[in-house]
């Protein structure tokens, strides 16, 4: 029979002094290196993914979150996207989106974590992409020191896929890495980067919308509902062109997103627009 000795135990990620969202898990992973890298199991999200105490995403809502931040700006491009960058993103659910599009010819990747990398092909081989497909220049990397070591206007696509501005990924928030962000986008390109959940952690988007703004000529902030953080993402969008904003060029469709979501996407409530302007 297939029982086992694993304690379930109630585990939270810290979103307040007094509060957080807690799961009931089973540990099935845990290694601390240059993140602490947690897996749990939980009975209602399936295997889920943690880095130094923060949830990045679980196996039953992962599709939402690597949908968005892939089709979203994906969709604004004038013409169908044919080169990529991802930054973070070492689980590999990006890199699966991107490679469902046909007109991709070129996909770049910057992990810093060799070990996310290595324990997400592991665990989490079913919701990742394909590394060993030609079109994929993976490199382990962090991302300001990859963006300073390409040539500018390379790229339709930035996707910045990392955990919250906590560990190593600070570098991925400051004015230096959104201007080399904006110089290795091509003309008509998109940038897009999570910005965590306004609601719990406006910091986050308080410091580092001033600097996006700064550095790219044209900013929106978009939104999405991933169920398992709790509450709504943000996400900075930004181009050196005015876009279309609601009414999607390119049109996919997944699971999750299709074109006529983008309406939804790019509209935020009286209270995000608050902390923006507190930002400025
Ligand atoms: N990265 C964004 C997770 C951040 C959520 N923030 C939080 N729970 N406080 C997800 C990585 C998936 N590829």
């Amino acid at each position: 029979m297939g029982g086992h000795l694993t304690a379930q135990f109630w585990w939270k990620e810290k979103i307040a002094r007094d509060f957080g969202h807690a799961y009931k898990v089973e540990l099935v992973y845990e290694e601390k290196g240059l993140q602490l890298i947690q897996i749990f199991k939980n009975p209602f999200w399936g295997y889920f993914f943690v880095l130094d105490g923060i949830v990045q995403f679980t196996e039953r809502d992962e599709y939402i979150y690597h949908e968005s931040i892939t089709y979203l700006p994906a969709s604004l491009l004038p013409s169908p996207p044919e080169t990529a960058l991802i930054i973070g993103g070492g689980d590999g659910g990006v890199l699966r989106e991107l490679q469902k599009i046909p007109s991709i010819t070129s996909i770049t990747q910057y992990e810093v974590d060799e070990r996310v990398f290595e324990i997400c092909q592991k665990y989490f081989f079913k919701i990742s992409g394909n590394y060993q497909d030609p079109k994929v220049k993976f490199a382990i990397k962090d991302g300001l020191e990859g963006l300073k070591n390409t040539d500018s206007e390379s790229f339709d696509l930035i996707i910045v896929d990392s955990t919250d501005p906590v560990g190593p990924a600070k570098t991925l928030y400051t004015a230096e890495f959104y201007q080399e962000a904006c110089r290795v986008l091509k003309l008509q390109g998109v940038f897009i980067q999570q910005a965590s959940l306004p609601v719990y952690f406006p910091e986050i988007i308080k410091s580092a919308y001033p600097l996006v703004k700064k550095s790219f000529p044209v900013v929106k902030v978009a939104r999405a509902y991933v169920p398992c953080y709790g509450e709504e993402i943000a996400f900075f969008v930004a181009s050196k062109e005015d876009k279309n904003w609601f009414s999607p060029v390119q049109k996919f469709s997944g699971k999750f997103y299709h074109p006529e979501l983008n309406p939804y996407y790019f509209s935020i409530p009286e209270t995000w627009k608050k902390i923006l302007k507190e930002a400025s």
